[in-house]
């Protein structure tokens, strides 16, 4: 995709017309397929070959699709089962000779569902269910299989996990679209990570595992329970032990796959000769002596390019030393990024073997703010040769999720036949069947991040994009726009307000509607807000100064009601708040009201206020990982939107707030997410930018604070005065002022 870029309207016609040419629209689109233009009526009476063999799941599924009445003498002749049985024989040659693939072939002589394995027929199932429609069955031929091995979700993000209920609803999802891995890796889950991975899950939790994996089972899915012990690791025996005491637990609820996470860590757990000898000790110890183990999955340390030390050796470390049955995770070249086919041949070389793919997106704790419901695109689509696995790192908001978990299960399967739009239009029909055209309204606006720390951006409202742009260039400049592009915004906003509406009421599926509510009333009151905009810019042609009034009233009403919605919803203490359509449509409006308040004040000599929201204070540091973290104002305090990662603080770098005014200040909180005494920095305050003060920081636990006893302050600044790098979390950094100011 040239420079990322994706037009809408383009991508629909072209997916108008593959819909068309192949009448036939399976999600993931199969590696094969023949279609014979003819359909035949699912058999009243049917008879089954291979029962007993074949995969259970499979004729699970099977038997619920099919209403007729099995019988041994006479109705269509079913064959299911796999490579080897009996009941496929003949078919053998025609199953292609890879893990999870199968053939299926429906005529009105017979129906095949012939796999290369279990899972592969249980995949034939998925496929046959996609077919169905209204009780006919078209006449097809499909020989198919996963271009990537392995494929599915890591529940690895920070924030709220998710619930018991959300998870088995994630594996049902799984099963359906040809997935086959979910790795069970929540930051927050304190018996996942410190400080209790050294101790057994209590009871209820326990319980809830151990039906997660029995579901895991019947969906073919495997479940990969992660511990992330390298915080507080010891590198000895009794650690070890510890670590397999606890993996012998999980096995006993189930578990059959493990993966060892060393992510987001600093001090002594990075050492990668330490993590080779540990890793090969499980796998050596506990994985290979278990023959129904899967191989060990890990996450390095060094999981994406931009934090790979050049000088270092960690990644080649692991490459030689880690046994070659071990999978390394693998974020592409930076944190947050789209897999390129340099970036994967750059690191395969290093860890010898072909990277397992952990994909940041949709994946929200550090944007918490918004919500990511656009289409996957970005990733190459020709390098599936080249990774191990693809998993895509999730919100905590499951349903939400789903539509872009649905598209990286298409992307994964056969890359090269992923199709971005026509999969996220599938994708939301799946989600929600009854209101699919306004959820596709509302999640086109809800794409981007917003400025974040890791520079990752979202195409957002490509519908509208093109007459957004044509109508600013022409209202600005000269007041003028074409009625098209007017007529345009107009719909926008109705069809925006519509679709808020419609969906608040939905309630074909829940647990989606629940979470984003709070962007939907934010959602529903920037249409308002910009069809009121609107009446504004048009009353300007045919003038009336108390229909003009009442409309910029109106639109100061809804602004404040978005205001307490982001102030009331979603108040996490990282990005608290509810942002909607950030990147196209809010601009488009807060820039169309501002010009038109201008020209309203020039024209008559007022003084309206024309500010909508702004940053007014600036974030300036020298830090890499700080200097692009986006500031934020709630009520009295400015906080920096914290870092979930570990920061490399070099010797003698800072990061100071500019604050637009000189305020009193009331007090400032600083966490770094270590214990141990912070005597490597100094804090100062400064009124001109030019003398500062030093100001004493009190520590408790990790936490550093101060009363400021309002002081003048326009400038504050934290210095690494020592000699050396430090590594550090930025969890918390909150300048608060006097209130009212
Ligand atoms: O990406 C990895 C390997 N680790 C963490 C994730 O837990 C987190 O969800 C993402 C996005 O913030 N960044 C990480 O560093």
């Amino acid at each position: 995709m040239k420079n990322n870029k994706i037009y809408f309207l383009g991508a629909c016609l072209l997916c108008a017309v593959t819909a068309f040419s192949q009448n036939i629209n399976l999600q993931p689109a199969p590696q094969e397929l023949i279609t014979r233009d003819k359909t035949i009526d699912l058999p009243a009476i049917y008879q089954l070959e291979g029962e007993k063999e074949a995969s259970p799941h499979a004729v699970e599924v099977l038997k619920e699709l099919l209403p007729g009445k099995q019988s041994t003498k006479q109705g269509l002749r079913i064959y299911i089962g796999e490579k080897g049985d009996k009941s496929v024989r003949k078919y053998s040659r025609l199953i292609p000779n890879r893990d999870e693939a199968y053939y299926l072939s429906v005529t009105d002589k017979e129906i095949v569902l012939a796999g290369s394995d279990e899972r592969g027929t249980y995949y034939a199932l998925q496929t046959f269910a996609q077919l169905l429609k209204d009780g006919k069955l078209p006449e097809v031929e499909i020989k198919d299989y996963p271009s990537v091995r392995y494929r599915g979700v890591v529940e690895g993000f920070y924030g709220t996990p998710w619930s018991h209920q959300a998870r088995l609803s994630q594996l049902k999802f799984y099963g359906k679209n040809k997935m086959n891995t979910y790795i069970y890796g929540p930051k927050d889950d304190p018996y996942h990570s410190a400080p209790n991975w050294r101790l057994p899950y209590p009871e209820k939790e326990a319980v809830q595992l151990q039906e997660l994996v029995a579901v895991a089972n019947s969906n073919e899915v495997d479940f990969v329970w992660a511990i992330h012990p390298g915080q507080d690791i010891k590198w000895n025996q009794q650690d070890r032990d510890i670590l397999l005491t606890k993996f012998e637990k999980m096995y006993q609820l189930g578990v059959r796959s493990f993966a060892v996470f060393f992510d987001d860590i600093s001090g002594e757990g990075t050492n990668p000769q330490k993590q080779a000898e540990l890793l090969n000790y499980i796998d050596e110890n506990f994985v290979q002596t278990k023959p129904d183990v899967t191989p060990l999955i890990m996450c390095p340390t060094e999981y994406n390019k931009s934090w790979s030390n050049p000088k270092g050796n960690y990644l080649t470390t692991l490459g030689e030393k880690l046994n070659p049955s071990i999978q390394i995770m693998w974020t592409g070249d930076r944190v947050v990024s789209d897999i390129t086919r340099d970036g994967i041949s750059w690191i395969n070389e290093r860890i010898k073997r072909p990277a397992y793919i952990w994909w940041n997106f949709p994946v929200s704790d550090y944007v918490r703010d918004h919500l990511l419901l656009g289409p996957v695109y970005g990733n190459d689509t020709t390098i599936s040769g080249q990774m191990s696995g693809f998993v895509t790192n999730p919100m905590e908001h499951a349903e939400a999720s789903k539509i872009a978990i649905y598209s990286v299960a298409s992307y994964a399967w056969n890359p090269t036949k992923y199709d971005t739009w026509q999969t996220w239009k599938d994708a939301i029909r799946t989600i929600l069947p009854d209101a699919a055209e306004e959820l596709e309204c509302f999640a086109i606006h809800n794409s981007d991040l917003g400025v974040n720390g890791h520079l990752y951006r979202r195409e957002e409202s490509q519908d509208i994009q093109p007459a957004v742009e044509r109508f600013l260039k022409g209202y600005v400049e000269n007041g003028k726009y074409e009625t098209a592009d007017f007529e345009a915004l107009q719909n926008t906003f109705e069809r925006m307000a519509e679709s808020a509406d419609i969906l608040l009421i939905n309630t074909e599926n829940k647990p989606l509607i629940q979470e984003i509510t709070p962007w939907l009333y934010q959602f529903r009151l920037l249409a308002e807000t910009g069809k009121e905009v609107l009446n504004m810019v048009k009353s300007w042609g045919d003038f009336s100064h108390s229909y003009f009034l009442r409309k910029y009233n109106h639109v100061k009403a809804l602004q404040q009601q978005m205001f307490d919605i982001d102030q009331t919803y979603n108040q996490n203490p990282y990005q608290p708040g509810v942002k909607t359509a950030t990147r196209v449509i809010k601009p488009l409006i807060d820039r169309t009201f501002a010009i038109t308040v201008e020209r309203y004040n020039q024209k008559n000599g007022t003084s309206l206020d024309a500010i909508t929201d702004y940053m007014p204070h600036k974030l300036i540091s020298d830090v890499e990982q700080i200097k692009n973290l986006p500031l934020q104002v709630k009520v009295n305090r400015v906080l920096i939107s914290p870092a979930n990662e570990v920061v490399k603080w070099g010797a003698g770098k800072m990061l100071e707030i500019e604050l637009d005014n000189t305020y009193p200040a009331e007090s400032i909180q600083i966490d770094f997410g270590k214990k141990e005494p912070s005597v490597w920095g100094r804090f100062e305050i400064s009124v001109n930018g030019k003398e500062w003060k030093a100001i004493d920081l009190e520590q408790k636990g990790s936490k550093l604070t101060a009363g400021l006893q309002k002081a003048p302050v326009k400038f504050v600044r934290f210095t690494n005065t020592g000699n050396e790098e430090q590594e550090v979390y930025l969890r918390q950094f909150v300048l608060t002022i006097e209130k009212g100011m």
